[in-house]
């Protein structure tokens, strides 16, 4: 008999699915959040040691990590497969195998690395549809789907969470053996457009309520959101992109989630402040008293982002004829470039400072001033007035 242990998002349950394919009813399949899985594997060494063991898409703590050794040495049968760079000193041991990186620029997933492991070993008979549904949990799983635009690798993960495991496992063993190419049914998409639809109008409400503060140095971004955390985060970063994070709180479950989508900052050192962690993209902590004092007490009155006007012809960014801002106190703020550097004239002064890119002006008053893109209207008048007043 085999027992698997393995994480219970898309990655994980996807090695569950491969699992169930290559070895049928031998294999024994349990999905683990993070911090579930050394009780079970504890519970396998007092209570299964008779079966062997797979571990995939998390690792263990160092009272297992040893005790898997001792099980190992004494002819014990354990495989741990992983790809998360924390657990890299793993690979010191015969029993595990950490890869973060397939090759170049293509990271591995859990699910990529079990199915090689599976085919090279005999127990899986290698398929089309199964090659391009582990693809697609790859990308979604390491990002890559978002520079790929995969977007089949979205869906699949949006499926995910809209059914059971169980039922999501079900269907997926009967069309990765019954198929040739892997594809959404007519059902699904029609869900999964439904789905899609929600959360655009979720996250068009909340590019309204969004609130800036400067917080220990870094301007965020804050809303309250209880869902769609990466959808939201993502989309409020590319609306916002003078923020240099998105937190997004959550008062029932007391936690905050940050996101970026800038290459220079690292959330993961955010949440480490507040006693948290994650990635250098995504991360995540608790709300603790500093954190609540922060996020929530210091923003409560605070006056929420207005959006830039999004159906202009004339007043667009970057335009030679320049750019024209507004903000709560009805200062305008127009940006326009001359030999390559951009100036911003603030109601009838340009400012001292100078420019690289419109970008770089454009965060300088959304930082400062909280300003927004006119409507057309307002840009066509103000340009008359100019007219007007030099002629
Ligand atoms: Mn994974």
């Amino acid at each position: 008999m085999i027992k698997l242990l393995t994480h219970n998002d898309l990655d994980g349950v996807s090695c569950g699915i491969l699992a169930k394919i290559a070895f049928g009813k031998e294999v024994h399949v349990r999905y683990n959040s993070v911090s579930g899985l050394d009780r079970e594997v504890a519970w396998f060494l007092e209570n299964d040691k008779d079966k062997m063991l797979y571990i995939t898409d998390l690792s263990v703590n160092e009272e297992n990590e040893k005790n898997l050794e001792e099980f190992y040495q004494s002819g014990g049968k354990v495989q741990l497969i992983d790809h998360h760079k924390s657990a890299l000193h793993f690979n010191e041991y015969e029993w595990a195998s950490i890869t973060v990186e397939e090759e170049e620029d293509k990271l591995a997933s859990a699910t990529s690395l079990f199915y090689e492991h599976l085919v090279r070993n005999g127990h899986l008979q290698p398929s089309d549809a199964m090659a391009e549904y582990v693809e697609l949990v790859r990308q979604y799983d390491t990002w890559e789907w978002e520079r790929n635009e995969n977007w089949a690798a979205q869906r699949l993960n949006a499926l995910f969470f809209l059914v059971s495991i169980d039922e999501f496992e079900e269907k997926m063993i009967e069309r990765l053996t019954g198929s040739e190419h892997f594809q959404f049914d007519e059902f699904e998409k029609k869900i999964l457009d439904m789905e899609e639809d929600k959360i655009e109008r979720y996250i068009r409400r909340k590019r309204r309520e969004i609130v800036q503060a400067e917080v220990d140095g870094l301007f965020a971004g804050i809303v309250y959101a209880e869902s769609y955390h990466s959808e939201l985060g993502n989309e409020l970063g590319k609306e916002y992109p003078h923020l240099d994070y998105i937190a997004i709180l959550m008062m029932g479950s007391k936690r905050i989630s940050f996101r970026t989508i800038h290459d220079d900052v690292d959330v993961s050192e955010v949440a480490g402040h507040f006693g948290g962690g994650g990635h250098a993209k995504a991360s995540g902590c608790s709300m603790t008293e500093e954190a609540y004092k922060k996020f929530v007490t210091g923003t409560f009155h605070l006056e929420q982002l207005h959006e830039d006007s999004k159906r202009n012809r004339f007043n667009v960014k970057e335009s030679s004829f320049g750019s024209l801002y507004t903000n709560r106190d009805d200062d305008r703020f127009f940006i326009s470039s001359a030999k390559g550097e951009w100036r911003i004239k603030q109601n009838d002064r340009v400012m001292n400072k100078i420019f690289h890119s419109f970008a770089e002006a454009e965060k300088f008053i959304k930082r400062n001033h909280e300003a927004w893109l006119v409507r057309d209207e307002i840009f066509v008048q103000y340009l008359m007035e100019l007219v007007k007043s030099e002629g």
